[in-house]
């Protein structure tokens, strides 16, 4: 059940290593291919910084035969009631989603599978205090988000299904939650009417990539480079932690899909 105020207050968070193959992950247009030891260091950095704003993290052993393994908030998502392993909609990611469910296993009381039918990836879900909301997206289909629905409905959580801008990966690209009635946006996704009722912040002109900006507690990790998205949010009274993300972002991650975060108690 959505309780106010808890959407962004996490004690723990689920990685994993960056892979090797990072250099083969999925990307819309390429730039070059990230550079494993500088990803490392990033991966570290972020790990970090999750830490100092409350967060206990574990880091799961490292997947080689799935290149975008690193990006495993696509494939849970993780509610304090338990975890829901999801599908992916794209082919090479579709292991990813088995091979963490006995990890989920250790830490939830309950694990749940989707019903047979459709994609979804937990990059199209933004979990607000209120509702979860599920942009459809190249990734993620009605029916996924139909299955989401049903499985999350006896928790409590309303599920609301939204478009991705096109050409956008992800819903999330284009959003992150600051607060449990506030959330950071792209002026596209804001004009979609998709968040009538929520306070917005929209990020700078020309940043649209700071958009996946992820809440932890008293926190705001966002990507650095983007100073006028950064100043804004600082102003709308967050504070906020600018983290390197320059390799990550090579293959279209960011900042939320880094991590599994979620609350469990002590
Ligand atoms: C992919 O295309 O699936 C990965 N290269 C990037 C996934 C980013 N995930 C996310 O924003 N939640």
């Amino acid at each position: 059940m959505p309780t106010p105020g808890q959407s962004y207050r996490f004690t723990h968070a689920i990685l994993r290593q960056p892979a090797d193959s990072i250099v083969d992950g999925l990307r819309a247009v390429d730039t070059g291919n990230p550079d494993i030891g500088l990803f490392r260091q990033q991966h570290n950095a972020y790990r970090a910084a999750l830490e100092v704003a409350g967060v206990t993290t574990t880091v799961l052993d490292v997947l080689e035969a799935f290149p975008d393994s690193v990006f495993i908030e696509d494939a849970a998502l993780c509610l304090p009631e338990g975890a829901v392993v999801m599908r992916p909609g794209a082919a090479s990611r579709l292991g990813e989603a088995a091979a963490l469910a006995p990890d989920l296993g250790t830490v939830f009381d309950e694990v749940r599978a989707l019903p047979p039918g459709g994609t979804i990836e937990g990059g199209d879900v933004l979990v607000t205090d209120r509702e979860i909301l599920v942009g459809r997206s190249a990734r993620t289909d009605g029916d996924g988000i139909d299955g989401l629905a049903r499985v999350v409905a006896d928790w409590g959580y309303t599920v609301r299904e939204l478009s991705t801008p096109p050409d956008v990966l992800h819903f999330k690209t284009d959003c992150g939650l600051l607060d449990g009635e506030t959330i950071l946006t792209t002026e596209r996704l804001a004009a979609t009417g998709a968040f009538d009722g929520y306070r917005l912040v929209a990020v700078a002109p020309g940043e649209e990539a700071a958009a996946n900006a992820v809440r932890v507690n008293d926190h705001v990790l966002m990507p650095a480079g983007f100073p006028a998205t950064a100043a804004r949010i600082r102003a709308a009274g967050f504070t906020v932690v600018e983290l390197p993300n320059t390799e990550a972002a090579k293959v279209d991650g960011g900042m939320s899909c880094l991590s599994l975060r979620f609350a469990r108690p002590a």
